[in-house]
């Protein structure tokens, strides 16, 4: 069995500005920024021929290259059960487009349809017994935060392998989006 999920890739410089916010929240685990991602789909674990067909649905997907700009920082969860920061997008078509194209992909292949909305998002820290008063803080300071716009041009299928240190994160494989060299 193969734990996957499909994610955009993020550039060295927007790596650099996200971890440049971490910092001053106690109880947070932080992403190190080689494993920065924005997850579209988690698919979960499957067998290798599914794998393989989930393979072949993403190389025929066919969508345009576009550009993302990072906006704010938001909380998942409230007071004692905050489990993550995260960092925003703005607002975007061509992403919403390309995610509701891997959906039908990942559906196409025989996986049960994700029922909870989109949330495009970074992934800053994993939160443990994190104060709400210092969680408040790091929205606040950090609510005006900006990156990009930082070109998309193609998808990354993840393999995450379950470890006691947590999850390491590997690219399989890219699929180049229409419009990006090489693509
Ligand atoms: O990209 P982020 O960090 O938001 O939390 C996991 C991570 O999200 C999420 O998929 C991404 C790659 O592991 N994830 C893990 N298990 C999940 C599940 N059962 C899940 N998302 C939805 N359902």
């Amino acid at each position: 069995m193969l734990r996957l999920f499909v994610a955009l890739d993020l550039t060295e410089e927007v790596r650099r500005r996200l971890a440049g916010l971490g910092g001053g929240v106690p109880g947070a685990r932080w992403t190190e920024p080689d494993t920065m991602h924005l997850t579209l789909r988690f698919i979960g674990e499957v067998p290798e021929d599914q794998a393989m067909d989930i393979d072949a649905a993403l190389a025929e997907l066919r969508a345009p290259a576009f550009a993302l700009t990072f906006d704010g920082v938001g909380v998942f969860g409230s007071g004692r059960k905050a489990r993550v920061l995260w960092a925003g997008v703005e607002r975007n078509e061509a992403l919403a487009h390309l995610q509701a194209k891997v959906e039908s992909a990942i559906v196409r292949c025989g996986l049960p349809a994700e029922e909870r909305k989109f949330s495009p998002h970074i992934t800053l820290a994993r939160l443990k017994d994190a104060p709400a008063d210092r969680i408040g803080r790091f929205l606040s300071d950090r609510g005006l935060f900006r990156a990009g716009p930082m070109p998309v041009d193609r998808l990354t299928l993840y393999r995450s392998h379950l470890g006691n240190g947590g999850a390491v994160y590997e690219a399989l494989r890219d699929y180049p989006l229409d419009g990006a060299v090489g693509g």
